[in-house]
C-alpha cells in the first residue's frame, strides 16, 4: 500500500475497498441524543434515515453480514437514540431512529428534530443519506420531508426500497419505475435483508461518495 517513499497509493486503496466487504468488521460506537456527545467529526459520514419499521438496522445487519450488530424489531420504534457504528478508521454508519412512529412523545420527536438539524446542518463528515423506504409504502409524506430535508443542506441521498421479498418481480419492476418517475429518474436500490439480496449494490453506491 505505500510507495518506497512512504506515499500510500490511492488506487491500491481503492482496490482494496472494493475487493473486500468493507463492512465487514463495523462495531458499535455509541448512541447518543446530544449533538456534544457525538463522535469526533472526521473521515467519511453515512446516516440511515427512514420510516421506523422500514428496515434500517436490518439493512445495516446485512451490509456488516452481523444480525448481532444493530437491534431490529417487529415493533416500531427499535431504535430510539443516534447510533454511530465505525466501519473503519475512516467510515462511519449513522442508525437514526425511524421517523413516523406515533408512539414517540411530542417532546422526544421535537427534541430529535432539533438535533437532526443541527447534525444535518454541521457535520462536516456527512456525505449522504440512505433514505429507506418499505417497497410497498414508499414516499409517504414523511420520505418526502427528508428527501427535503437532504436537499436543504445539500446533503446528497441514496434511495433504497426494503423488503422486496414481500412482492413479486413484476410488482417490484413496478415500484421502482413509479418511484423514479415520481424521482425526477434518481435510481432506487432494491433490497430484501430477509433474502439478503441488494446489499453489494448498496455498499457500491455508498462507497462512489468516498473521493
Ligand atoms: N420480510 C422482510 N422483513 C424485513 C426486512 N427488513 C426488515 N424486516 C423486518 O422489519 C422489522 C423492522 O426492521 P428494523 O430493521 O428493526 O427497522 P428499522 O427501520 O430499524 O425500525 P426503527 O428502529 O423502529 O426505526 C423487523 O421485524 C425486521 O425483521 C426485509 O427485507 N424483509
Ligand atoms: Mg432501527
Amino acid at each position: 500500500m505505500l510507495f518506497r517513499n512512504g506515499i500510500i497509493n490511492p488506487t491500491e486503496v481503492q482496490t482494496n475497498i472494493k475487493m473486500q466487504n468493507i463492512f465487514k468488521d463495523t462495531v458499535f460506537i455509541k448512541g447518543v441524543l446530544d449533538i456534544k456527545k457525538m463522535p469526533i467529526d472526521d473521515g467519511f459520514e453515512f446516516v440511515l434515515a427512514g420510516r421506523s419499521n422500514a428496515g434500517k438496522s436490518s439493512a445495516l445487519n446485512c451490509l456488516a453480514k452481523n444480525k448481532k450488530l444493530a437491534r431490529t424489531s417487529k415493533t416500531p420504534g427499535r431504535t430510539t437514540e443516534i447510533n454511530f457504528f465505525k466501519v473503519t478508521d475512516e467510515i462511519k454508519l449513522v442508525d437514526l431512529p425511524g421517523y413516523g412512529f406515533s408512539k414517540i412523545s411530542t417532546d422526544k420527536k421535537k427534541n430529535l428534530n432539533i438535533l437532526l438539524d443541527k447534525y444535518f446542518s454541521t457535520r462536516k463528515s456527512l456525505r449522504a443519506a440512505v433514505i429507506f423506504m418499505d417497497i410497498r409504502h414508499p414516499l409517504r409524506e414523511n420520505d418526502v420531508q427528508m428527501i427535503e430535508f437532504c436537499n436543504k443542506y445539500s446533503v446528497p441521498f441514496i434511495s433504497v426500497l426494503t423488503k422486496s421479498d414481500k412482492l413479486n418481480n413484476s410488482a417490484i419492476s413496478k415500484s421502482i419505475k413509479d418511484i423514479e418517475r415520481k424521482l425526477n429518474s434518481h435510481n432506487v436500490i432494491v433490497t430484501s435483508s430477509k433474502n439478503d439480496e441488494g446489499f453489494d449494490k448498496l455498499s457500491k453506491k455508498i462507497l462512489e461518495f468516498i473521493e
